[in-house]
C-alpha cells in the first residue's frame, strides 16, 4: 500500500517505518493517525517482517505532537474519531506478535511521546527531546501516556513531567528510565536496526510470547501473571521453533528459525 504520510522500508525482515511530515516535525493528523494504523496492521501480518523500528523524518523531530493546527479546528466529534483511532493505534502496538522499537531523533512531544511509549521500547540521539506540553494547551494527554508514562518511571516523575509540561534532554530522559540508551544522532538508527537484527535471529514465536507475556502480564496480579507466563511456555514445546533451538543447542550449531 502508498502512504502519503509514511516511508515504509523493508530490508531483511526489519522494517524502518518513517513518520514523513518534516515541515511540521512529522505532527500526527488524522491522515498520519490512520496511516500508522493500516502500516502496522499490514506489518503485523507480514510474516517475512520480524521487527519493526519507528521513527521521524529530518533531524528535528521523532513527533511534536498531535497537529495543533487540525486539532485547534476541529468538532467534538471529529475529537471523538481521533481519540479512538489514536487510541486504537496505541493499543495495535501492544498487539503487534513483533517487537517495534522507537528511534527518537529529535522532539517526542505529547502524543509524539505517547507514541514512543506505546512502543517496546525507546532509543534515543542525544539532540531528542521529551515532554508533554499538553496542559499548556488546556488539556492533558490522552493517548494513553499519564497511564504508561506512570507505569514505566513510577508516579512521582510522571506528575512532575506531566504537571509542569517542561520538556527534558535525552539525557534526563535515559537517567529516569524513558529510554533505554542514547546515541550520537547518527549512530541512532543503525544501532536501532542492530538491536532489531538480533531479536530477528531469534524465535520469532518466542519472541512474540514474550511480549504478549510482559505487555498483559503488567496488568495481572503477579499470580495470574505466572499463570499466563507458564501457559505460553507451555504452548511453545508445540513449535518447530523450540525444537529447533533445542536441537541447535545440542547438535552445537546456529538455530534456523522457521517461526512454526
Ligand atoms: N502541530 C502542528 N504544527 C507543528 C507542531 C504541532 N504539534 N509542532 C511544530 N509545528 C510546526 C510549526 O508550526 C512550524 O510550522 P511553520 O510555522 O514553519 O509553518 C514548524 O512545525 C516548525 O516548528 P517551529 O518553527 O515551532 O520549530 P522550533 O524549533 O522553533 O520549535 C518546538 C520546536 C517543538 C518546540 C515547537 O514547534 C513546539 O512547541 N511545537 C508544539 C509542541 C506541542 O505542543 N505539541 C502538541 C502537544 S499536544 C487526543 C489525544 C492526544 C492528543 C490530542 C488529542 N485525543 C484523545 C483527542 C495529543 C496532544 C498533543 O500532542
Amino acid at each position: 500500500m502508498n502512504y502519503n504520510n509514511l516511508l515504509v522500508e523493508t530490508t531483511d525482515g526489519i522494517t524502518t517505518l518513517t513518520v514523513n511530515r518534516p515541515q511540521v516535525l512529522n505532527a500526527l493528523n488524522g491522515d498520519v493517525v490512520r496511516e500508522l494504523e493500516c502500516a502496522l496492521y499490514e506489518l503485523d501480518l507480514d510474516v517475512t517482517v520480524k521487527a519493526v523500528v519507528l521513527t521521524g523524518a529530518g533531524d528535528k523531530a521523532f513527533v511534536a505532537g498531535a497537529d495543533i493546527k487540525e486539532m485547534s479546528e476541529i468538532s467534538s466529534f471529529d475529537a471523538l474519531s481521533f481519540a479512538r483511532r489514536g487510541q486504537s493505534l496505541m493499543k495495535l502496538i501492544n498487539k503487534m506478535g513483533k517487537p517495534v522499537i522507537a528511534a527518537v531523533n529529535g522532539y517526542a512531544l505529547g502524543g509524539g511521546l505517547e507514541l514512543a511509549l506505546a512502543c517496546d521500547f525507546i532509543y534515543a540521539s542525544e539532540k531528542a527531546k521529551f515532554g508533554f506540553p499538553e496542559v499548556g494547551l488546556g488539556v492533558i494527554p490522552g493517548f494513553g501516556g499519564t497511564q504508561n508514562l506512570a507505569r514505566l518511571i513510577g508516579p512521582n516523575k510522571a506528575n512532575e513531567l506531566v504537571f509542569s509540561g517542561r520538556i527534558i534532554s535525552a539525557s534526563k530522559a535515559l537517567s529516569w528510565g524513558i529510554v533505554n540508551e542514547v546515541f550520537q544522532a547518527d549512530e541512532l538508527l543503525p544501532k536501532a536496526l542492530e538491536t532489531a537484527r538480533e531479536i530477528a535471529s531469534k524465535g520469532s514465536l518466542g519472541v512474540a510470547s514474550a511480549k504478549d507475556a510482559i505487555v498483559n502480564g503488567m496488568n495481572m496480579s503477579k499470580e495470574d501473571g505466572f499463570r499466563y507466563e507458564a501457559a505460553l511456555f507451555g504452548v511453545l514445546f508445540a513449535t518447530g521453533d523450540q525444537r529447533e533451538g533445542m536441537g541447535a543447542f545440542l547438535e552445537k550449531r546456529a538455530a534456523q528459525f522457521k517461526g512454526n
